[in-house]
Order: C-alpha cells, then structure tokens, then sequence
C-alpha cells in the first residue's frame, strides 16, 4: 500500500513536470519565429530567430512615462522620469549612463540636460544606434487654449520611448550578436514658438539633447553604421513617409528599412512618398555632427501635410495612443535588428 501510494506521488510529480515544460514551450513559441533565410547558390543556410514585439508591453511604457506628468528640464517629473528610463534599461541587462549637460534655452533659461544612454554589448564592433526624445513640450503653443502650459507628450516624445524600451526588452530575450546602442535624447521639444510662416525659424532652438551629444559623444570614437529615430510613433492610422532630411543623409538607411517592413507586410504604413515636412529633429544633429547616417521614422498627416494634429496640443495624451501601431514601428526594428548581419 506505502509502495502504491509513492508510485502514485512519483506519477504525479512526472506528470506536473511535464505539464510545466509544455507550458513553457509553447510560451516561448508566442514570443518567437524561427526565420530562415532564403539559401543562395553553394551558401549555407542560416536560421535567424525574430522575436515577437509585444504592443501591450510598450503600450504599458507609454503610460509609465505619461503618468508622470509633463516632463520638461528643471521640472520634478522629468528629475523622477530620467531615473526610471534608466532603471528600466538597466533592468534589460543594458550597460546605462545619464549624460548630464548644461545649456540654454532660445528664451535664455540655464537648463539641465539629461541624456539617457544604454548599450546593448557593449564590446561588438558592428553598432547601431536607436534614439527618440524623452522630454514632452513645456507649452501648447499649436493648441487654441491654455497654450502656455505643458503638454502630456503621450506621442510626441513617450511613443518612441516606449517601443524602443520595448526593444529593449527583447534584446535580452533573445540576443543578437551585433552591439544596439538606445538612447533617449533630451530637450528635444525646447524649440521656439513661431507662428504662420516662420515655422521653421531658428531650427538649433530644437534638439538640444541630441546636439549636446552629437558635440560630446559618451564614448570617444564613438560610431554605429546607421542610427534610427522613432518620432511620433504611436497615433492611429500610422503613416511614414520618406522624409527629406533623413533622404538627404540616409537613403539607404530608409531603403533598407522600409524593404524590411513590406517584407513583413506593412509596406501600407511605410509609403513610397517623400515628403518635406521636417524642419529639423534629432536625425538632423546625429548626421550633421556625429556624422552616423540617420534617419527619422515620424508619422506624416495627409489630410494637411503635416504631423499629427494633437501635435503641441494638450490633446497629445493617452488617447491618441494605438498600440497597433507601435506594433508596426517595434516589429520593423526588431527586424532590421535581427536581420543585420
Ligand atoms: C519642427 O519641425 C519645428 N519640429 C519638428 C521636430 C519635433 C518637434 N518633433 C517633435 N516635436
Ligand atoms: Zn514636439
């Protein structure tokens, strides 16, 4: 009877241990595809596993951020929202810094400036460079009402946070072999208000951040092969363009990248178009000074030529926020991630 009664727990105990380990199979099927690459003539096949960009992560990201309030250099939110980007890098297994820097702003006010750096293997020689801007704009000034106070930047700023924190995630997932360098550039939305026809005056008002560091790179030498900005990522109905400034740098950055998302079926969101719409953004600096190859995936408005209409309006908030297409976005990076030799 004692012998019966151990059999039973030993069956039991088998039974449990292979219940768990199908579990977890099937898990990591969800989360990954084996990808192999089309065999060319005499040249050995090689498989490739894509991970899967989870939306709902990044979704959670954007939030995260949101949720601190409006976040502008000098303010409380942005002191609290620096250490949790950090943080969360870091938690990715990313070696982390805060580039901290001081600047002016066009109306003269001494800033703080905090660029937040993290490198995924560190060591590899073969780089590229993801970036996006963390601080929200201080005023409304394209909005009808209270345009004096700050906005919550749920698309114009924490999107492309939120799905490169997400790539982020993945990278320690499943782990490629060449080095990602993420950083999330400050003071970015500082610019200048200008009204009617000057909308591009004084473009180096914007961007401060990333001209900060195109001017002192966090590593000597620093390099990457290309650099990708996400800008205003994560509004419904998502549409990229061919952008003048990064089409002027990086073609073959935009090719490459817009080759990879129709390869994935999303060649409805990355048009063919080119379009001049940009006065300036990151991209602008990372080429100009640090002179990597960059381009800007930021969504173009058809209906008016220009970006989407919560832009520097107090209606830029969660609700514009469709995790359809940080999908989009997050999968295509994930992609030409995965797929770099
Ligand atoms: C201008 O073209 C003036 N600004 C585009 C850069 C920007 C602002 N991106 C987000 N906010
Ligand atoms: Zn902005």
């Amino acid at each position: 009877m004692k012998d019966l009664l151990g059999l039973m727990k030993i069956k039991s105990l088998y039974f449990l241990i292979f219940i768990l380990l199908f579990s977890c199979s099937e898990n990591d099927e969800k989360e990954s595809k084996n990808i192999t690459t089309k065999p060319i003539e005499n040249q050995v096949v090689k498989t490739i596993t894509l991970p899967d960009f989870n939306a709902d992560s990044a979704y959670l990201y954007v939030k995260q951020q949101v949720d601190f309030g409006p976040r502008f250099p000098n303010n409380e939110a942005h002191a609290k929202c620096a250490e949790f980007l950090k943080n969360k890098l870091a938690s990715f297994g990313l070696q982390t810094q805060i580039q901290i820097g001081k600047t002016k702003t066009f109306n003269n006010k001494e800033i703080i400036i905090k660029n937040i750096i993290g490198e995924y293997n560190p060591e590899a020689k073969k780089r590229i460079l993801l970036f996006a801007h963390w601080d929200s704009r201080p005023f409304a000034d394209q909005d009808s009402k209270e345009m004096t106070k700050p906005i919550l930047g749920a698309n114009d700023g924490a999107s492309g946070v939120g799905v490169l924190l997400e790539v982020a995630r993945q990278l320690t997932l499943v782990k490629p072999e060449i080095g990602v360098d993420i950083i999330f550039f400050d003071a970015e939305d500082y610019g200048q208000p200008s009204s009617g026809m000057l909308i591009h005056q004084n473009t180096d008002s914007w961007c401060l951040g990333s001209q900060y560091w195109a001017k002192n790179l966090h590593k000597q030498n620093y390099k990457a092969e290309f650099g990708i900005l996400l800008d205003m990522v994560g509004s419904s109905n998502i549409l990229f363009t061919q952008e003048s400034i990064s089409m002027k740098y990086a073609p073959d950055v935009v090719r490459k990248v817009w080759n990879k998302a129709s390869q994935i079926g999303y060649s409805k969101y990355f048009s063919q178009e080119q379009t001049f719409f940009v006065g300036t953004d990151d991209h602008k600096y990372v080429n100009e000074i640090a002179r990597i190859p960059s381009i800007d995936i930021i969504h173009y408005e058809r209906s008016t030529g220009n970006f989407h209409h919560s832009w520097h309006t107090h209606n830029d908030n969660m609700k514009v926020i469709d995790p359809n297409s940080l999908k989009i976005v997050g999968q295509t990076l994930l992609t030409v991630i995965y797929e770099e030799e």
